[in-house]
């Protein structure tokens, strides 16, 4: 069976080749984003049996994102094409400040999806959704309702991932606390609990969201904090941030292989961190991992020794 089922919208992501902003640059990229395949993409490189769903449209952008991400090894049988809805697109705009993101995906194909989506689907260990969908439509919010508040086939890891340019702190801060608040795991940046919810530090997350059984907070470059059965802290690891964006995807993606094998909270913490360094030196939202024998002597290591 199924370890992992990724349930979210996937787009096309066109980005400058060279870290130049879009108004001036010449050469792109044109690969696959989207949180939650960045992270099916992740477990299948880290050894995990998983499956991303969604819906895409029925043109070629959609064909090559189901296919690259099957050629990353993600089951991708449960994706639906539709007939007339176009697969999503955004662009990424670097600069030297941080980089911008720009949506093209208003009506999209994934935007269709209602709570009825993954009814028939069979049963995976774990089912990872994020706070994106909700943003995308009524149905897509009726959809991730059904899943955390309906009967429960699986656990669900819960990434909040706040998307100002898709909706309001003031609307999104209620409804995606409420939406949390129903998982079993969640992942949620500091800054982002600071923007949606007035939270200051770790603890104050964990007072907002008091629901989960195992709560992550990042606080970017300075630590992660898991809160649950084994409270744990574990330091990031320096690194010279190349591009940020996907970072948040390869960390959950570590911290839930490491779930799936049983790990302490602590390695737990550090595959999430190791993951997440490698995805800040690339400018893609997912690349090649190390080996399995370098990423299991990293992990070995105390994170003293990581910088
Ligand atoms: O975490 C990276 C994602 O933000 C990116 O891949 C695009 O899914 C995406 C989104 O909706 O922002």
């Amino acid at each position: 069976g199924l370890e992992v089922l990724c349930l979210g919208e996937t787009m096309s992501l066109i980005a400058p080749a060279e870290s130049v902003g879009l108004e001036t640059a010449t050469s792109f990229t044109l690969t696959t984003g989207g949180a939650e395949s960045n992270v099916a993409v992740h477990l299948a490189a880290l050894g995990h049996r998983v499956a991303w769903a969604g819906r895409v449209g029925a043109d070629p952008l959609g064909r090559r994102l189901v296919a690259t991400i099957g050629a990353a090894g993600v089951d991708t049988s449960l994706v639906e094409t539709h007939p007339t809805a176009p697969t999503g697109v955004y662009f990424k705009d670097p600069a030297p400040g941080g980089t911008t993101v720009y949506y093209y995906r208003a009506g999209s194909a994934a935007s269709t999806m209602d709570e009825w989506f993954l009814d028939g689907a069979g049963d995976a260990e774990l089912l990872h959704i994020s706070g994106i969908t909700p943003a995308l439509s009524p149905g897509c919010d009726r959809l991730i309702t059904h899943l955390l508040a309906g009967p429960r086939r699986s656990r669900i890891s819960f990434d909040v991932n706040y998307r100002p340019a898709l909706w309001s702190a003031g609307a999104a801060g209620p409804r995606l606390r409420e939406l949390a608040q129903l998982a079993d795991i969640v992942f949620v940046g500091l800054d982002e609990a600071g923007t949606l919810w007035g939270a200051k530090t770790a603890d104050d997350v964990r007072a907002v969201l008091d629901g989960p059984a195992t709560l992550v907070v990042k606080d970017a470059a300075n630590d992660a904090t898991a809160f649950g059965a084994q409270p744990a802290v574990v330091t990031a690891p320096e690194v010279r941030v190349v591009e940020p964006v996907g970072a948040g995807d390869a960390f959950a993606a570590g911290y839930l292989s490491g779930v799936l094998r049983g790990e302490s909270a602590v390695r737990c913490l550090r595959l999430g961190h190791l993951l997440a360094a490698h995805s800040l030196l690339s400018t893609e939202d997912h690349t090649p991992l190390p080996t399995a024998d370098v990423l299991a002597g990293w992990l070995d290591c105390d994170e003293s020794t990581w910088n």
